[in-house]
């Protein structure tokens, strides 16, 4: 049978010749038939189907999931389509229980361990990143920023106190404008002649002000100033230089000071910008020894030695002063070979012999022998004592051999250093072939503080020792400013001829806005809360006020014991970083960097404790 004949609908010839009025009648009711049968399945369908709101639920909650099943279903499989549909509504449904479930459980928690969930959860992503290998843009590993506790502070409550941190922050206002005004871009300012000055130390790299001043803007809370710098940062700085740097000089103020930034503030350039500078020294350390080099040529990547230190020598405190800004970097960028560098230089330094236990301050790095037999805890020296402590330090305690290296080279510079004048006063002298100098450097007024912040984990009972040496120290040093005119400490001072704590020589009685004398007030009043370093500090603030404040910033002295300064028109970029750094935290409450989760390296820039992986058994409630 042809099927036209059953559709009336279907347009034939035969049609034409019917009766028009009958025939509409059985159209009419054909339609009403086909009608009402059509209504009948809507209805049928609204009650027969399965319950759509569990199916709405799903679409919502698990769109990909049945997303991904649709494209995927033909017409030829309705089997499988079945199957898979009942798959999909059974697995909604898990899904959509499971949820209710989770919900409920959330709803009974606590916010604070709703926001350890949500932390437990981002740390868990966060490591599977990591493991997978997850980079970001710049081939960098991703890194979730969080800040380490007391980035920023708070203000004191006694309002002296108050008043007197105050006035440090106008300091560091008034020669961060003086510099942003006549120097800006430049490495430092000269505040007499107000104009840029550059330093050799850094090559053609421009900004150290900018960058060694980053961290302090940040921790007095000048936080438009820190804007401004850190656009310089990113428009500006550059290390792509056909120029000589000093690796150490550029280490602690530039690498330094960008890392303290980025743990601040937690802005990528930073890091991004620390870590190309890191690459940029790597070369540095290209000796038979592995010694690095003190002078790097940043392009050609051609090392050489200062062509005064004896023997063609690299330098203790130069080559010794990058372990900490060096595993950090090793941290951010996931390279290892920061780390290793470092490390080997330790290496190095164990297979030698001491003489009387102690680190002659040159040594070979295509011998690996010691050049002649200096010994200083002032220049050339200083800051590797300093790293070996704070190694340990930073590694959460967990880096036993720095802290051998550092307690065992204590009691050397104690048993062969530290004398006491006859007038009681206590200092630490400088050793040459054997023979003591009896005179101290302003440089050498850091160990005060240092000694202060190793007392806690000296072997042998010796905490309250230690922290006694390190009280003389400071005393000593107050005392080589106190016995000035300027009231301003000279560069270096002796204890022989009948002087005591007295420079001698023409050549050290400058002060070029050096910070460690600050710096030990500021750990020994974190340590002891004597309010005599909060005062020997003011003092120090007041005679800098006095003799270094000029009409375009502060300036350093020539002469600390003339009648009045002659100033020799540079503004140090340590100032910035340093000096108003400490004196502002010497008058800040203690939780504001606080030291068991900061180190400061040795430009007094901040980095974080490197905290050690809570085993399982060190977890709260882990057992439970
Ligand atoms: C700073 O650059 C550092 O503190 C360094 O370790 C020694 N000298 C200056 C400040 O005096």
């Amino acid at each position: 049978m042809p099927i036209a004949t059953l559709l009336p609908f279907t347009a034939t010839p035969s049609r034409k010749s019917a009766s028009p009025t009958s025939f509409r009648l059985t159209e009419k009711f054909i339609l009403l038939l086909v009608f009402s049968a059509f209504i009948t399945l809507c209805f049928g369908a609204i009650f027969f189907l399965p319950d759509s709101s569990k199916l709405l639920s799903g679409v919502f909650f698990h769109s990909s999931a049945v997303e991904t099943n649709t494209r995927k279903g033909t017409d030829s499989d309705s089997n499988i389509a079945v199957g898979t549909e009942e798959k999909i509504l059974a697995k909604i449904r898990k899904d959509h229980e499971k949820a209710l479930v989770e919900a409920k459980d959330t709803l009974q928690k606590r916010p604070d361990e709703i926001k350890q969930d949500i932390q437990n959860e981002k740390d868990k992503v966060l490591k599977e990143d990591l493991v997978k290998g997850g980079k970001d843009d710049n081939n960098l590993p991703v890194i979730e920023y969080v800040q380490p506790p007391g980035a920023t502070g708070h203000e004191p409550s006694d309002p002296e106190t108050k008043e007197r941190r105050e006035k440090i922050k106008e300091m560091m206002k008034f020669a961060w404008d003086s510099y942003k005004r006549y120097a800006w871009g430049s490495n430092e300012l000269r505040p007499v002649s107000k104009q840029g000055h550059s330093s050799n130390l850094f090559g053609s790299i421009k900004g150290a002000t900018i960058v060694d001043a980053l961290d302090t803007l940040y921790v007095m809370e000048m936080y438009e100033d820190f804007e401004m710098a850190t656009e310089w940062v990113e428009k500006n700085l550059d290390f792509n230089v056909n120029a000589e740097v000093s690796v150490f000089e550029v280490n602690i103020r530039f690498v330094g000071g960008l890392l303290s930034a980025y743990y601040l503030s937690g802005k990528e350039v930073f890091r991004k910008k620390a870590i190309q500078l890191g690459e940029k020294l790597l070369p540095a350390f290209k000796t038979p020894t592995g010694i690095p080099w003190a002078l790097l040529n940043l392009k050609s990547g051609i090392g050489r030695n200062w062509p005064w230190a004896s023997g063609g020598s690299s330098i203790l405190a130069e080559y010794g002063t990058l372990h900490l800004e060096f595993m950090h970097l090793s941290k951010l960028s996931g390279n290892p070979a920061f780390a290793e560098k470092v490390m080997n230089i330790r290496k190095v330094l164990n297979r030698l012999d001491k003489p009387q236990g102690l680190y002659p301050n040159y040594l070979n790095p295509n011998s690996g022998q010691w050049g002649q037999h200096h010994v200083s805890v002032g220049g050339l020296g200083d800051s590797f004592y300093e790293y070996l402590l704070k190694a340990w330090l930073m590694s959460d305690k967990t880096d036993e051999e720095g802290k051998k290296l550092y307690y065992d080279a204590l009691q050397a510079i104690e048993t062969s250093l530290m004398r006491k004048s006859s007038g009681g006063l206590t200092y630490i002298a400088e050793w040459k072939g054997g023979l003591l100098e009896h005179k101290m450097g302003h440089l050498t007024c850091f160990a005060g503080g240092m000694i202060a912040l190793g007392a806690d984990g000296a072997p042998e009972d010796k905490t309250g020792h230690q922290m006694e040496q390190a009280a003389e120290i400071a005393r000593t040093c107050h005392e080589s400013y106190a016995r000035t005119t300027l009231k301003l400490g000279p560069e270096g001072f002796r204890f022989d001829g009948g002087v005591e704590a007295i420079a001698t020589r023409q050549n050290e009685k400058y002060f070029i806005l050096r910070p460690e004398v600050i710096e030990t007030y500021m750990y020994m009043w974190r340590f002891t809360h004597d309010p005599k370093y909060r005062e020997w500090g003011w003092e120090a603030v007041q005679a800098l006020e006095k003799h270094c404040r000029v009409e375009g910033g502060y300036s350093g002295v020539r002469d600390v014991y003339a009648s009045s300064p002659n100033h020799d028109d540079v503004q140090q970029s340590f100032y910035l970083a340093e000096t108003l750094k400490y004196l502002f935290l010497l008058f800040s409450d203690d939780d504001h960097l606080p030291f068991e989760h900061w180190v400061f390296n040795t430009e007094a820039h901040p980095l974080p404790v490197i905290k050690k992986e809570m085993t399982d058994t060190d977890k709260p409630n882990q057992l439970e």
